[in-house]
């Protein structure tokens, strides 16, 4: 303690008049200090004690939280007017995900809150074909710094249609268990797969907003985005951005593309404008470079696809007559039972098909991790202006594999023009 030093140090050097001074004057401010520092570590204490009470009372969703500079706020402006962004387009963010996987929801909702939507504060929607516990309601919703909604998939938009023949779906089912076809056994997988493909832009919850940002359990954001990109689909009047394109496996869509053929036959250019879509990056097989496609592949389709746990998109495409007449041409086949059709796939294919050049967005500035692979900026510059934390050099970081379908999305779709000079 300072007070005792000083007794110590006056009794060593001091005349014995000025040793009586240093001593009483060393007590006296130390009991005047203790004192003053007691009461004002007092009053801060009853300030916020009483605040955190008051928080823990009020409504579950606090609309405000630790991404607030001043988290208190709510509590002297009496409501969550005060908090400022920039202007916000007219979109959610939204998880597909089951009460189970909170830790991992949590974990990206950490991750893209830091990374973005601190900023922005748009809200989050979660869907679930059960119906989310409290618990799960209470914890993003103290997670998040927008408002939360949750919805409960109606049966009819998740399980398996009446038409779809049981005896056929289980022979089917056991065969790609046998074949070790990916997630080959699972029905709720199908149920999700086809949700996705042809529902979930049809939600009560997603009516009224334009745009959704796809988030998953247990994924990443590595980098700061370096921009909204829901105003990046508006401004440059596009549909939908990725950031990792990759190769299906063949066994999980045997008799897809043949589907997609009939259909674009059926369509008679309507729809399908081949002179201004992406037929050439769900088609292209040459060797680019070095390298030829990865997956072996036994029809037209080169197995390309958008990989669509990350998705920023406009729903009203998805809600246009267009895509749900692609959709509903897919569905009858019962490809999404008998095989196991992916979401990435049906998206990647009706999105190609139906958008012009410029409407599909390959967000370069996005770094993202999904188990097993991520993308990272390669320019060192960036990776420091964006505040990132991963290694571009990495053996996960899935643009410098063979696996990327990258290198045809330059050559065929609406980046990286030097590609297709020559
Ligand atoms: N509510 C609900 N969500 C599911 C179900 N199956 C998968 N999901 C969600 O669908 C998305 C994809 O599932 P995931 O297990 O990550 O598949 P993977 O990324 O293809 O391995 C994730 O957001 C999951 O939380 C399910 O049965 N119910
Ligand atoms: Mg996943």
């Amino acid at each position: 303690m300072f007070w005792v030093k000083h007794v110590v140090f006056a009794l060593l050097c001091m005349p014995l008049c000025l040793q009586i001074k240093t001593i009483v004057e060393s007590i006296y401010i130390q009991k005047h200090l203790s004192s003053y520092y007691l009461k004002e570590s007092q009053q801060i204490l009853n300030k916020y004690d009483a605040a955190h009470k008051s928080i823990d009372m009020s409504a579950i969703k606090l609309g405000a939280n630790t991404y607030d500079p001043d988290p208190l706020s709510h509590l002297h402006k009496g409501n969550f007017s005060g908090l400022t962004h920039p202007p916000r387009e007219n979109a959610t963010i939204l998880m597909l995900v089951r009460n189970e996987e909170i830790e991992g929801a949590l974990e990206s909702m950490r991750s893209l809150e830091d990374r973005f939507n601190r900023d922005y504060h748009y809200d989050w929607t979660f869907l679930n074909d059960v119906p989310f516990t409290t618990e799960f309601k209470i914890a993003t919703s103290a997670m998040a710094s927008g408002k939360t909604q949750y919805g409960l998939i109606p049966v009819d938009d998740w399980n398996r249609p009446d038409w779809i023949n049981d005896d056929k779906f289980t022979q089917c089912m056991k065969k790609m268990v046998e074949d070790n076809v990916i997630y080959g056994e699972s029905i709720s997988y199908r149920n999700m797969c086809r949700f996705n493909s042809g529902f979930f832009f049809r939600q009560e919850l997603l009516k009224n907003y334009d745009y959704y940002f796809r988030v998953e359990p247990n994924v990443d954001y590595y980098c700061d985005f370096p921009y909204d990109p829901f105003k990046v689909l508006r401004e440059r009047k596009a549909k939908y951005g990725f950031v990792i394109s990759l190769y299906e496996y063949e066994n999980t869509i045997p008799t897809l593309w043949d589907t997609v053929e009939d259909y674009i036959k059926e369509d008679n250019a309507k729809d399908v404008h081949m002179d201004e879509n992406h037929i050439g990056f769900l088609t292209d097989k040459e060797k680019i470079g070095r390298y030829g496609p990865v997956t072996e592949s036994h029809s037209n389709y080169n197995l390309c696809h958008f990989w669509s746990n990350f998705e920023v998109g406009d729903l009203n495409f998805f809600r246009s007559d267009r895509y749900i007449k692609f959709f509903n041409h897919l569905d009858q086949e019962g490809g999404f039972y008998y095989e196991r059709w992916g979401d990435a796939p049906v998206h990647s294919i009706g999105l190609s098909l139906l958008l012009k050049q410029e409407e599909i967005i390959h967000f370069d500035e996005i770094s993202y991790y999904h188990p097993p692979f991520n993308t990272c900026p390669t320019g060192n510059y960036a990776r420091l202006d964006q505040r990132c934390s991963c290694d571009p050099d990495s053996e996960f970081n899935i643009d410098i594999l063979v696996h990327s379908c990258l290198m045809r999305w330059w050559k065929n779709g609406s980046g990286k023009y030097f590609m297709k000079e020559g």
